[in-house]
């Protein structure tokens, strides 16, 4: 659409509210709002990532789930497609334990959003170098890192995307920018991104529904942190504003949240190492969900 914030002002109030998606306009060139974090400078000694389990309260209820920290984001952290190389021009979807298996990796988890009825994968992907998917400019919090081991948080015109002199070696998109530079940036988030990314229904129930939830992002220390909590949509798990409190309390800088609901999975050396949602064909039983892309911790 491409109706402007005074646009929607002339409209009846019915027809402005029954727009679905908001902003969901292609940024094709110029500079749009992110954070850049300097790379750190390289530690030989560094050990592998740290895996934290917790069970936390949110509110009145306990919720489970993981934080992983990793040093050195640019030689240890990987965007995988599903299923290996190729997997996102061919529609694919895995499991993560299927995709961080083939790829080595000791912490993984499901990454970017995408199409439930085709595969499609959704919004840039840039995985050890290769572009395999393009947003066209769609506004979403983007997570990635450029050759030079910048960090980079939140949102990229397809022009800054492209960039050839630093370009990104991986990449991928989410919902919601859950924390910019220290503070909670979801309000801001819901002005600013294409809602049509996600498939839980309206902006707001995106953002304020209880589920699963996973998320990217970086410390103080520029180590990748990875975060993940079990749920269920509408019942169990936690909303955008309580992952971004947790976030904050551990010293996360900038970060954004990847797909979440039934495909939350948590995958620690090739296994399976959270409760999923989804329910396997006999209902009695929950099944990790084939999903698409996959943030890896690996081996530098
Ligand atoms: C479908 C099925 C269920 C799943 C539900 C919610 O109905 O796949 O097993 O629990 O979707 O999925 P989500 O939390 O991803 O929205």
């Amino acid at each position: 659409s491409g109706a402007s914030r005074d646009d929607d002002l002339l409209l009846p109030y019915s027809r402005a509210r029954a727009r679905s998606a908001r902003d969901c306009t292609r940024v094709r060139a110029g500079s749009r709002e992110h954070e850049r974090w300097p790379p750190s400078p390289s530690n030989p000694g560094a050990r592998g990532p740290n895996v934290r389990i917790f069970v936390s309260h949110f509110a009145d209820r306990a919720v489970a789930g993981h934080l992983t920290r990793a040093a050195e984001p640019l030689r240890t952290f990987s965007v995988l497609e599903p299923g290996g190389p190729g997997g996102c021009a061919s529609r694919r979807r895995a499991t993560v334990e299927e995709t961080a298996r083939a790829a080595g990796c000791s912490v993984a988890q499901n990454g970017g959003f995408f199409r439930m009825d085709t595969g499609e994968c959704l919004g840039n992907v840039v995985s050890d170098g290769r572009r395999v998917s393009s947003a066209g400019g769609l506004q979403n919090a983007q997570f990635g890192i450029r050759r030079d081991g910048t960090l980079v948080t939140g949102y990229l015109s397809e022009e800054e995307v492209l960039d050839t002199e630093n370009p990104f070696v991986q990449l991928l998109s989410g919902v919601v920018w859950l924390i910019r530079n220290g503070s909670i940036y979801i309000n801001e988030s819901q002005a600013a991104e294409c809602d049509e990314t996600q498939e839980t229904g309206s902006f707001s129930k995106f953002v304020n529904v209880l589920s699963a939830r996973t998320a990217v992002g970086h410390d103080r220390e520029g180590q990748l942190v990875l975060f993940h909590v079990d749920g269920q949509t509408e019942q169990r798990g936690i909303n955008l504003w309580e992952m971004a409190e947790f976030l904050l309390k551990q010293n996360v800088v900038n970060a954004i949240n990847l797909d979440g609901g039934g495909s939350a999975t948590f995958v620690l050396n090739g296994t399976l190492a959270s409760y999923p949602s989804d329910h396997c064909q006999d209902n009695m039983w929950r099944c990790p969900r084939h999903v698409s892309t996959v943030v890896c911790v690996h081996e530098p």
